[in-house]
């Protein structure tokens, strides 16, 4: 059988604990999961979901330049984020919000890139090894496969260590599977037997083109052609996402060379805050996925297990306050000065920027208020 044709699935929509077929080499692994762990995963979505509606809203407001929403994507991304160890380097595209809040980011740093106030976002190294977030569609993946060829070149896997051994995972669309970059990714990655995981969230669109226009197979079983295995999960199943990402990353770190998991999943909210999605796709699918919701999901799962009222009405609490603190500190930001969109343009000075900024001064002033 072609890796990729039957999807992993452990829970099933209501819930309850039933794993397919496809589900047998990681049900295990999923099932071992403690429950303080999969509460732990339902507190991850539901932290994420209220900053995304907040952040969603501010730029609604006019407080943000762009919003991109995670909306409906938490269970992809939550269960593979945590699945990741420490040390491991993730590269994300531009939607990852729930993965950079597991790792450790400051969701503040996502909204002061999305404000436009600052020209990368963070230090990687100081925010849990999440790279920054790039919009050039795909090209995150070489990135990716550059890093981990060099992680093999430093010999920093396959030592039997998985204390120590890294990996690395990169997240991109079902749209950027078509690009060149992702598939050149892939070749690489394959040949040189490289430590990571190519984690695909094929949300059903890339903008207003549906996913049927980038493939005509499962979009996992194109790992075959490249000679890596290729894993189909339901993304809106969190403990499916978690086991088998825990799995080929162990295996990437064990130098058993890299993987494809296709996440099954659909963008609920807009591409963007500059898109309308009521121009392209229809009611009824948005009815049918939003029926999937991934926090319902694990919700019921966990009520299921006798898990009781108040854990949830504290996690919803907590979230409701992040979104509070959220939206109080992003109205509080203050200005950037003018002179922050040069100082990073070259590390030394260079007479062209001076003179730019040096005349962006002077028109600033020449409205006689302070700039
Ligand atoms: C190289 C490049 N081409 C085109 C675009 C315009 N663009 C921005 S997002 C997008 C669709 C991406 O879809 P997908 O990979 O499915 O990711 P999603 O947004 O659904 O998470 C496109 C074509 C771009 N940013 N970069
Ligand atoms: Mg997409």
């Amino acid at each position: 059988m072609a890796s990729g044709s039957e999807t992993v699935s452990v829970l099933d929509e209501h819930g309850r604990v039933r794993p397919t077929a496809a589900a047998e080499p990681y049900a295990d692994r999923a099932l071992a999961v403690p429950l303080e762990q999969r509460i732990g995963f339902l507190k991850d979505m539901v932290m994420t979901r209220a900053f995304d509606v907040a952040a969603a809203n501010l730029q609604r407001q006019g407080h943000l330049a762009l919003w991109v929403p995670s909306y409906g994507q938490e269970a992809a991304q939550v269960g593979s984020g945590r699945a990741a160890r420490a040390q491991d380097t993730i590269f994300p595209a531009y939607r990852e919000h729930a993965v950079g809040m597991v790792r450790g980011l400051d969701p503040m740093a996502i909204i002061r890139l999305l404000r436009g106030m600052s020209h990368g976002g963070w230090d990687p190294a100081e925010n849990g090894n999440f790279r920054l977030y790039t919009l050039v569609i795909g090209s995150q993946t070489l990135h990716a496969t550059g890093y981990a060829m060099g992680i093999q070149l430093d010999g920093a896997m396959a030592t039997g260590d998985p204390e120590t051994d890294e990996a690395v995972m990169v997240y991109f669309g079902d749209g950027a599977s078509a690009q060149g970059d992702t598939n050149e990714a892939f070749v690489f990655a394959a040949s040189y037997r490289t430590p990571q995981v190519f984690f695909l969230q094929n949300n059903h669109w890339a903008i207003s083109v549906p996913v049927e226009r980038q493939s005509r197979v499962p979009l996992a079983q194109r790992a075959d052609g490249f000679g890596m295995p290729g894993v189909r999960v339901d993304g809106n199943d969190v403990l499916a996402s978690y086991a088998v990402t825990a799995e080929l990353l162990d295996d990437a770190r064990a130098g058993r060379g890299p993987a494809l998991i296709e996440a099954l999943t659909y963008r609920i909210g807009a591409h963007t805050s500059s898109d309308d999605p009521t121009k392209y796709r229809s009611e009824d699918e948005l009815a049918r996925w939003s029926e999937r919701d991934p926090i319902l999901r694990l919700r019921h799962h966990l009520e299921s297990e006798g898990v009781a009222a108040e854990v949830f009405e504290t996690i919803d609490a907590e979230a409701a306050e992040l979104a509070a603190d959220v939206r109080r500190q992003t109205v509080e930001l203050p200005e950037p000065p003018v002179s922050l969109m040069f100082e990073h343009v070259y590390s030394e000075p260079h007479p062209l920027t001076d003179a730019q900024l040096e005349w962006l001064t002077q028109y600033e002033a020449s409205f006689g208020g302070a700039s």
